[in-house]
């Protein structure tokens, strides 16, 4: 351990004073739990004055969340901190320097999905920010989802050129991916276990010290910060891969004229004595800010870290790229399912009319980031038909009309496709949809196995589904 820092530390003593950059669902979270925090004794919310967010700064300094939908527990712990005076939002960044430690959870975005390169530009700048009010013997967190390298590389140099301090000699710095999901961010800091990766072992252990602080059931597993951000990009991209394999097989199964669901249940059952088949859920594709990305920080990392000592099978595609590939294809599959639906009743694209359910990315969210359904619209589109957007959770989405009368979307259309597994298309009834839909033979493809393919098919519906072998290539009524 780099004993300079070691004895900055000593003179500091214990962490008090702790600052969070970036009043988000990560950010805001964690400040909170800090401030809650007995051995901690103030906490800075800092958000910039921007014109998007800067008004966070007067709602949190109330003891009001900013953040929609329900987080329970979260709004009566803002409103105690601040009238404890353990917590304050400001836009006033100068107060890092009167921090022990400083956390920044602000988030990598794509800047054009097109490209697949992420916008670390936000993350910089709050970089730039710490930068210039750093002091000796401050530790400096990354809690934002990063390329692997990033931790020991740009952000230290970033934070040493605007400093003129020295990582792990006059300041610590390390890497401790958030693990959130909406809804459950209060549960899920305390609750899961917390990556806490150094650039050096005294910056581990500071870093550890921070987050014992906010953890109760959740241990804290110590390591390098390109380990920990591997890890977090790493945990991402096994779950698109299982979830790519389980779509892979319902194509498979729809070949082979089988129900995908029998041979998931059967897979399922091989379990217990350490044998696992993680098998998740076939679906109309893969959305979310986490998944579509965090398979492309990974690969990133280990060609920016170690291209020329990778061992890997000449001219293969890597699989975590494979999978994004096949979970991209579900949102086309869908498409030739409604084509291929209306061709059975000798209708072409081109003028159709299609109810298209759910255009969240996760079944009754309200979340609709990098949506699944946005590129099946897309075409749609493009072949002539006409689309209308049904959602009962969003409000609205740039570009595209959502609408939230399940009657209007339906009246006089061809097809409805069933894209996000909100609960409410669970009650679709067939009898109902073909009386709204006008059709004497309406189609409707299911992408998330809401509903119950004999039913619609004794209704007269030409029906396909998601990993339905079994069933779309049904006689007509
Ligand atoms: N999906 C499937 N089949 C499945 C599971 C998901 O098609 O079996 C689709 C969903 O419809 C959605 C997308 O994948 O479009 C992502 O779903 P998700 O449940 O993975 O939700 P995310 O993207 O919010 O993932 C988050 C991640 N959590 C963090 O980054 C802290 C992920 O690591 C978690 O595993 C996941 O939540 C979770 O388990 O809830």
């Amino acid at each position: 351990m780099s004993s300079s820092l070691v004895s900055l530390f000593e003179r500091r003593g214990p962490l008090r004073r702790v600052g969070v950059i970036g009043m988000g669902y990560v950010g805001i979270p964690a400040a909170v739990l800090f401030a809650h925090a007995p051995g901690l004794k103030h906490v800075y919310g800092f958000q910039r004055a921007s014109t998007s967010s800067g008004y966070k700064v007067g709602m949190l300094n109330r003891g009001e969340s900013p953040l929609k939908g329900e987080e329970p527990g979260l709004e009566p712990m803002l409103a105690e901190a601040v009238e404890k005076g353990r917590f304050e939002a400001t836009s006033d960044f100068s107060q890092i320097a009167a921090c022990d430690a400083v956390t920044l959870a602000i988030q990598t975005p794509f800047a054009d999905p097109k490209d697949l390169l992420p916008d670390f530009g936000p993350l910089f700048e709050g970089l730039g920010q710490v930068g210039r009010h750093l002091e000796p013997g401050m530790l400096v967190v990354l809690e934002s989802t990063v390329t692997p390298g990033t931790t020991v590389g740009p952000a230290r140099e970033l934070l040493e050129s605007a400093s003129g301090l020295k990582a792990g000699v006059d300041f610590a710095l390390a890497h401790a991916p958030e693990r959130v999901m909406v809804g459950r961010l209060i549960r899920n800091i305390r609750e899961h276990d917390r990556i806490v990766g150094g650039i050096d072992a005294a910056s581990t252990a500071r870093a550890v010290e921070l987050y014992e602080h906010v953890l109760t059931t959740g241990q804290v597993i110590p390591m390098t910060a390109t380990a920990a951000e591997a890890t977090k990009t790493a945990e991402n991209t096994f779950r698109d891969l299982q979830i790519a394999a389980v779509n892979q097989l319902a194509l498979y199964c729809e070949a082979m004229g089988i129900n995908v669901y029998d041979v998931r249940t059967g897979v399922d059952s091989l379990k217990g004595e350490g044998i696992t088949r993680a098998i998740l859920w076939p679906g109309a594709g893969v959305g979310g800010h986490c998944l579509t990305k965090d398979t492309y920080h990974l690969e990133r990392g280990v060609q920016q870290l170690g291209a020329d000592r990778l061992d890997f099978p000449p001219d293969l595609m890597s699989l975590y790229v494979m999978a994004r590939r096949v979970n991209d294809f579900m949102p086309q599959h869908m498409a030739h399912l409604v084509t291929d639906g209306l061709a059975r009743v000798g209708k072409g694209l081109d003028g159709a009319r299609i109810a298209l359910l759910g255009w969240a990315f996760l079944g009754d969210s309200d979340d609709a980031r990098n949506p699944p359904s946005e590129p099946f619209r897309d075409a749609m589109l493009a072949g002539g038909a006409t689309v209308r957007v049904h959602d009962p959770h969003v409000e609205q989405y740039p570009g595209v009309p959502i609408e939230h009368s399940l009657e209007a979307v339906l009246e006089d259309a061809d097809a409805v496709v069933v894209f996000a597994g909100h609960a409410q298309y669970r009650g679709l009834d067939p009898r109902r949809l073909r009386a709204l839909m006008g059709r004497e033979h309406p189609i409707i493809v299911d992408g998330r196995n809401l509903v119950n393919p004999d039913a619609f098919i004794a209704e007269g519906f030409v029906y396909k589904g998601i990993g339905r072998g079994d069933r779309n290539r049904h006689t007509l009524r």
